[in-house]
């Protein structure tokens, strides 16, 4: 496994994954889920809306995956997945979204996936809290697959690094 940490856009990168951290409703939102969105195209919320309509109709729960195409994103699949909102939900579902994220790229026969830090926006988790939870799931994650992942402010990128050098 190879792993890459960066700075950018996620809808810039190219990868056979993009992951998103998106809502339980499926249908969009602000920070990497608004950007996702506008850069896939309107085909995406299409395929959300029908997601809802036969798989989540009460929604996507917290640390599943929903797959749907990835329409004008430069990949093949995106996922999309709800993290946990700091002082409401279990903080230990994150490493949910993450195993769950790496288990059906792997079944999907992926060889690479791109990982916005979920939950460290509009959820408000500690980018350090994220950082070593996902070290901690790369740490034990063997299948050969190139995993980026991407920070969109430099000082997150800086935490991760250093998360990432211990
Ligand atoms: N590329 C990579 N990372 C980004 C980008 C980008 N273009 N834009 C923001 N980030 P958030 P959450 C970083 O809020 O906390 C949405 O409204 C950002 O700096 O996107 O899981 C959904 O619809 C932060 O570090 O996701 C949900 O309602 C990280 O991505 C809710 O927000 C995650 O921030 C999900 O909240």
């Amino acid at each position: 496994m190879e792993i890459e940490i960066i700075q950018g856009n996620i809808a810039d990168v190219e990868a056979d994954v993009i992951v998103n951290a998106a809502n339980r409703t499926l249908l969009g939102g602000g920070g990497v889920d608004g950007v996702i969105h506008a850069a896939a195209g309107p085909g995406l919320l299409d395929e959300c809306l029908e997601l809802r309509k036969s798989t989540y109709v009460s929604g996507l729960p917290t640390g599943q995956v929903a797959v749907t195409k990835a329409y004008k994103l430069k990949a093949k699949h995106i996922f999309h997945t709800v993290g946990p909102i700091r002082g409401k939900d279990d903080l230990s579902l994150l490493k949910d979204c993450y195993v769950n994220c790496l288990k059906k790229a792997v079944e999907l026969g992926a060889e690479s996936i791109a990982f916005p830090a979920i939950s460290t926006g509009a959820y408000k988790v500690p980018v350090e809290y994220s950082a070593k939870i996902v070290r901690e799931i790369l740490k034990d994650f063997s299948p050969n697959m190139r995993v980026i992942l991407v920070l969109y402010r430099y000082a997150d990128k800086s935490i991760y690094d250093e998360v990432f050098s211990r």
